[in-house]
């Protein structure tokens, strides 16, 4: 059996989930998701790694649904509850799943979708309730689940995360970060990315602890539950500390001090995904007492690179390869740099994925003798790593969130009249980067609000420009390459 679910077996009276309705068991948890994996079955021995998609929001159900999925042999795609159709029937595609298990709110929506595939829709709370005849025997599948992440290479790709490097990654953070059975996480990220559903979600179940899911993220609701003294982890990227820290701003001192006192006994406060300015480290330090643990990680890789749970933790930098990964920095021939000189990141261990789905050759070009290539430059001092930035100006990251500068271009060429246009990654202390367009018209200019009307129904929320310019050229090198570093000048 998956180990994660075999683990849950010795703790089944232990509350396991809290969500907006109740609190389950981690025995709630194994009787729901078997009976997921019997209706997903349908009489069938196994699904033999047919994906299933998920549209379900952070709660009970998710954690129940994907469990069943891994029961009865599939692979979860979990899809992303902010994105717009065009985006969801991508991965639909990309991934070509069979079955489609929505929570109530998205079951509409997902049979709209799924009428014009040969795909199943389930609604996830019937299917936590389907009569179970005796336990489940499906072998368990190697492959767990597909998560999409932006490239420098055309749409979104599938990384392909195997039950065996969901453990290792349970693992890793579980002993660098001393988890405990006792720790109450509060999760308030989404559950289509690494951070959320590994390092919170998973983690936390891995240890027999208990996971407070809420359905996103709310400034005034987090700092209630800071507040309450009840979690005892808490992970969260940049933007979400800064907006903490705004609000923050707003209390009286008899409210700050009460605040001060109960963050003072809260375990672990993590931030990741996106660079911790200093300035914020600095501010939280200031608010809660804690310095923030900064780590470094990507879907392909999960967690790579740690401050030290005990030791000193250094602001602007994310510490050093965590248990078993290995990390090296080379040059652009793949060739070993010497300590204290910038090149790229690449990293290996058990942890690491092995393929993007049904993408042999973007797989293999990701690869230098084994190493996974990060495309993020590092510096590394004294056997600590810094992050310097990403290889290619076309990545952007805006609230934690990965997007491809080009993929957003190549929807902005469908816009009537627009002519040619760059997308660049603009500073922005709470966003870390915005995304901004600049466009060049053969027709009428459009507003911000124009174009922004023509990407929603295209683009998820995170890919949409934030700001724009409108230009007579782009910048320009001798072989008519566009200058992007020259780009991002005219918006200032
Ligand atoms: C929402 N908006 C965004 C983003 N999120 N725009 C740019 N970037 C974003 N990330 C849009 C909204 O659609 C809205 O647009 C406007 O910004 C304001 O929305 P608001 O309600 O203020 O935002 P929010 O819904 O509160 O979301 C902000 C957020 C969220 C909580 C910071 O973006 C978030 O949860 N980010 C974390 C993502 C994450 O988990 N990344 C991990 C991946 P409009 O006004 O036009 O409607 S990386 C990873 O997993 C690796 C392994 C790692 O290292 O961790
Ligand atoms: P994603 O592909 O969405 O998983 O995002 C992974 C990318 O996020 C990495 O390649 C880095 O560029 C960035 N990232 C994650 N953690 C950090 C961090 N602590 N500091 C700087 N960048 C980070």
């Amino acid at each position: 059996m998956i180990e994660l679910i075999q683990r849950a077996l010795n703790h089944r009276a232990r509350i396991a989930v809290v969500d907006e309705a109740g609190s389950y068991t981690y025995g709630d948890l194994l009787v729901a998701s078997e009976s997921v994996a019997f209706g997903l079955l349908a009489g069938a021995p196994s699904l033999e790694g047919a994906r299933v998609a998920t549209m379900v929001p952070p709660g009970f159900e998710y954690v129940a649904v994907q469990w069943g999925i891994w029961l009865a042999g599939g692979i979860a795609v979990p899809l992303a509850l902010t994105h717009p159709d065009a985006e969801l029937s991508y991965v639909l595609d990309d991934a070509e799943v069979t079955a489609i298990v929505a929570a109530s709110d998205y079951f509409e929506r997902m049979s709209r979708l799924a009428a014009r595939r040969r795909t199943r829709v389930l609604e996830a709370g019937v299917l936590l309730k389907t009569a179970r005849a005796g336990p489940v025997e499906s072998p368990p599948g190697e492959d767990a689940l597909l998560l999409y992440t932006s490239g420098t290479t055309g749409r979104p790709k599938g990384v392909v995360w195997r039950h065996s490097a969901i453990q290792a990654q349970a693992e890793i953070m579980s002993t660098a970060w001393e988890w405990q059975a006792d720790d109450r996480a509060l999760l308030v990220l989404p559950l289509h990315h690494v951070h959320g559903l590994i390092n919170v979600t998973t983690t936390a179940l891995w240890n027999g602890a208990i996971v407070e899911m809420h359905s996103g993220f709310d400034t005034a609701e987090v700092w209630g539950r800071l507040g309450s003294g009840a979690p005892t982890v808490f992970m969260a990227v940049p933007t979400i500390y800064r907006r903490l820290l705004d609000l923050w701003d707003s209390f009286g001192a008899a409210q700050q001090d009460a605040l001060r006192a109960t963050l003072g006994g809260m375990r672990l406060m993590v931030s990741g995904s996106a660079a911790l300015p200093v300035g914020t480290l600095e501010a939280w330090r200031a608010v809660s007492g804690h310095v923030l643990l900064e780590r470094y990680g990507m879907t392909e890789i999960g967690m790579a690179l740690s401050n030290s749970y005990r030791g000193e933790r250094i602001p602007g930098a994310v510490g050093r390869p965590l248990p078993t990964v290995e990390a090296r920095v080379v040059d652009d021939t793949d060739t070993e740099v010497h300590e204290g000189v910038a090149g790229l990141l690449q990293v290996r261990g058990p942890s690491v994925f092995r393929r993007y789905w049904q993408r042999p050759e973007e797989t293999a070009a990701s690869f230098a003798d084994g190493w996974f290539r990060t495309g993020d430059s590092v510096v590394v001092s004294e056997g600590i790593y810094r992050i310097l930035g990403r290889e290619s100006v076309d990545i952007i990251k805006t609230g934690g969130e990965k997007v491809s500068a080009l993929e957003i271009e190549d929807v902005l060429r469908g816009y009537p009249g627009l002519a040619d246009c760059a997308v660049v990654g603009l500073p922005d202390p709470d966003w870390g980067e915005r995304v901004g367009a600049a466009v060049i018209m053969a027709g009428p200019p459009p507003t911000l609000q124009e174009l922004l009307e023509f990407c929603r129904d295209r683009l998820a929320p995170e890919k949409l420009p934030r700001t724009l310019r409108v230009v007579d050229k782009l910048p320009r090198n001798a072989l008519g390459k566009v200058l992007k570093p020259q780009v991002k000048e005219l918006f200032a």
